[in-house]
């Protein structure tokens, strides 16, 4: 290990985190008693800028009045670049109470946009005595957010997570598609050119750069790195595919859009009683390679080694964290 150790965010499920516009109230308790981990109240781009105003007081009032549970909640506020900012983040943290756990920045472009949102999220603290600190959940969906990633992640300690907000990033970088996430037609190769075998057409994984650059970013600062959106509800095995590529780069969860979302987030991102099985015999078999003094050995057929153990212990711990 590097004598550096990121200190990792505060432990929190975020298997699929539900988008709830900020403008449509009536999907407030709908939102509480789903099934989803995390959910965010929107005050960005699923809301008007009509409704802007009202919907800021629709999410104040439904922090304070809903019974959340245990959901780890969030509001996202509008754009730096938008004169909306300044009073989602006065207005919610002066009113709303301390059941609010984070605030997801949209289109983080630099290290500096964190920095502001710390210093008037301290102010505020400070001015109001809130009790808890919030967290932020910062997204990236621009060209300049991932150019500048790293620094971002390390902008504040107050960073929990990052998203990848695949259709900003696609506008963002001009990507020839309409889609909100998922695989695209054009993205594809063709197989085998000069072999035997009749030529294949194989779609590939626009996003993999994005994801796993994000994934590398966050865990290098002690954050989760969640999927973001996949509009084609009405496609849960497209749904299912992407978020399974993201969560084997090491992605915890992925958002949700719709309700029908959430219990394929969950079931994705929940390691199968198969796996967890086969984590923990990693482990025993470690335990005892050690005690024997071996640093490798043999399980199954397979080289298991003292990496082994760290990795059985990522699955053993997220099953531990969704059965608490
Ligand atoms: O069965 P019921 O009638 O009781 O309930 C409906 C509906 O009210 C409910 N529902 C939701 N509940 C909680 N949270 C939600 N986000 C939510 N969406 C729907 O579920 C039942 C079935 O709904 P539906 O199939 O009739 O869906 P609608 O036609 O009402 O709405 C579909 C959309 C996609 C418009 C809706 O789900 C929605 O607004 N989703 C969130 C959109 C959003 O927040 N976007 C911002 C994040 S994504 C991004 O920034 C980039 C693309
Ligand atoms: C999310 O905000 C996205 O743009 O995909
Ligand atoms: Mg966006």
């Amino acid at each position: 290990m590097s004598f550096t150790t990121p200190t990792p965010a505060p432990a929190r499920l975020n298997r699929s985190e539900l988008a709830v516009p900020g403008s449509r109230i009536e999907l407030f308790e709908k939102a509480a008693r789903s099934k989803a981990d995390a959910i965010f109240l929107d005050l960005e781009d699923a809301v008007a800028p009509s409704d802007k105003e009202q919907a800021r007081k629709n999410i104040i009032a439904a922090i304070n009045d809903i019974d959340w549970g245990d959901k780890v909640l969030s509001v996202r506020i509008n754009g730096l670049d938008t004169h909306y900012m300044y009073r989602d983040v006065v207005d919610v943290l002066e009113q709303a109470g301390d059941r609010l756990d984070l605030i997801m920045i949209p289109k983080v472009g630099t290290a500096a946009d964190v920095y502001a949102l710390d210093m008037m999220a301290t102010q505020i603290e400070a001015a109001k005595g809130r009790k808890k600190r919030i967290g932020f959940e910062l997204i990236i969906e621009t060209a300049l957010g991932m150019q500048n990633i790293h620094e971002i992640a390390g902008a504040s300690k107050r960073n929990e997570s990052l998203h990848f907000g695949v259709a900003d990033y696609a506008a963002s970088t001009k990507a020839m598609t309409t889609g909100i996430g998922g695989p695209n037609p054009h993205y594809g190769v063709l197989t085998d050119k000069d072999g035997d075998n009749p030529r294949d057409y194989h779609w590939g994984d626009m996003w993999h750069y994005a994801i796993a650059r994000m994934v590398v970013a966050a865990r290098a600062n002690g954050l989760r790195p969640i999927d973001g959106p996949f509009g084609d509800f009405s496609d849960p095995d497209g749904y299912r595919a992407q978020a399974a590529r993201a969560m084997v780069l090491g992605c915890e969860g992925k958002w949700a859009i719709h309700p029908s979302q959430i219990t394929l987030a969950n079931d994705v991102y929940s390691p199968s009683e198969a796996e967890v099985t086969k984590a923990k015999r990693i482990l025993e078999a470690m335990t005892k390679a050690q005690a024997e003094g071996a640093g490798a050995v043999a399980l199954d057929g397979r080289l298991i080694d003292i990496a082994s153990i760290k990795q059985a212990e990522v699955m053993v711990r997220q099953a531990e964290a969704i059965a608490a």
